[in-house]
């Protein structure tokens, strides 16, 4: 009997199959935009907002030119998170030295052989997906508490960005998140790290590296070695990413953020395409709120009679199983649509 290590789909590319086996194939309704990450671009010229934040992780003291620059950051983030759910962030802080650190970890790991990288990997017999998670980000990552501390004060910033960019105090949205007032170990917002390996593929129109979906979190921050994949829905379309501009990280907002802004910030529905070519690999920190602790609902100063609630109160546990059961309901019956549904 095959080992599992030599069904992985790594171990498939390596050994140079020049087709795919069926069970990577999407569905016909999943494959329009497919294709080449290498070749698949905007032929449109549209491209995810690239938002400079500097003005608000500066660390400079405020005089009114400083004001004046972090209100067109406040409204550049709030059509970013409003028109795209995605958007390129520049000026974050993390420091570039660390952000090699980080990368640098995760491409060591992956070229180590499969059978060594065994010990890491989800078990896709017990319903994870390929891949190797939260067990390597506590190991091999090693950098992560450093790298952790700094993308929580960049999720407070942002949050902070988003909140006055709906109108509220800054500190509104990570309230809410946290439980505000009644602080403890479980009511703080959660990062959790996944690495995405994207081994070559003979035949990218057919499958994709990561299926579309959107991010349960607050928001995703996402890191990736240059090589291109990415594609998110916007107006009704796939559009690719462009190779992020030097020093910058892709940020997703996720379902937990689109609940609370009553859908004006959206979770963005988003992809990861394969290519002929080239190893991909991306690092993404989702930024939870606590599973239990806190109800999701939409803040209630967004809730009018003209903007009713568009969701119903949830923990992040119960959005969780929802979404999940969800999706085991769709892939039984081989939905159709064109557009998945979010949740
Ligand atoms: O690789 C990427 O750019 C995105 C990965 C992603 O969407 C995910 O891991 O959930």
């Amino acid at each position: 009997m095959a080992s599992p290590s030599s069904t992985r789909v790594e171990s498939l590319s390596l050994s140079g199959l020049c087709a795919i086996s069926p069970e990577y194939v999407r569905p016909a309704d999943e494959r329009a935009g497919l294709g080449d990450a290498f070749d698949v671009d905007d032929r449109d010229g549209l491209q995810i907002p690239i938002v400079d934040i500097s003005p608000f992780t500066g660390g400079n003291g405020k005089d009114d030119d400083d004001d004046q620059r972090r209100r067109v950051v406040v409204e550049a983030v709030r059509a970013a998170a409003t028109d795209w759910g995605v958007m390129h962030v520049a000026g974050h802080g993390v420091p570039r030295e660390l952000v090699d650190r980080v990368r640098t970890a995760g491409a060591g790991f992956f070229a180590l052989p499969v059978a060594a990288k065994e010990a890491y990997a989800n078990d896709p017999a017990a319903g994870r997906l390929q891949g190797y998670g939260s067990r390597l980000a506590a190991n091999a990552a090693g950098h992560r508490d450093e790298f952790g501390r700094r993308v929580r004060e960049l999720a407070s910033t942002l949050l902070a960005v988003l909140s006055l960019g709906l109108g509220l105090p800054g500190s509104r949205l990570e309230d809410e998140l946290t439980g505000a007032g009644n602080k403890g170990d479980d009511d703080d917002l959660v990062l959790q790290m996944k690495v995405n390996y994207y081994p070559r593929c003979p035949q990218p129109e057919l499958a994709v590296g990561v299926e579309a979906h959107t991010d349960v979190s607050a928001l995703s921050f996402v890191l990736h070695n240059g090589v291109p994949g990415l594609q998110v829905r916007h107006a009704g379309r796939w559009v690719a990413a462009a190779r992020s501009p030097e020093d910058t990280m892709v940020v997703h907002v996720g379902d937990a953020l689109e609940i609370l802004s009553n859908g004006r910030y959206a979770s963005v529905l988003h992809r990861g395409l394969v290519n002929r070519e080239a190893v991909r690999v991306s690092w993404v920190v989702f930024c939870e709120p606590p599973p239990d602790a806190v109800v999701l609902r939409p803040l209630p100063e967004l809730v009018t009679a003209d903007e009713p609630a568009r969701f119903e109160p949830r923990t992040f546990r119960e959005h969780l199983d929802r979404k999940l059961s969800k999706k085991q309901l769709l892939d039984e019956q081989h939905q159709k649509d064109d557009k998945p549904d979010k949740y």
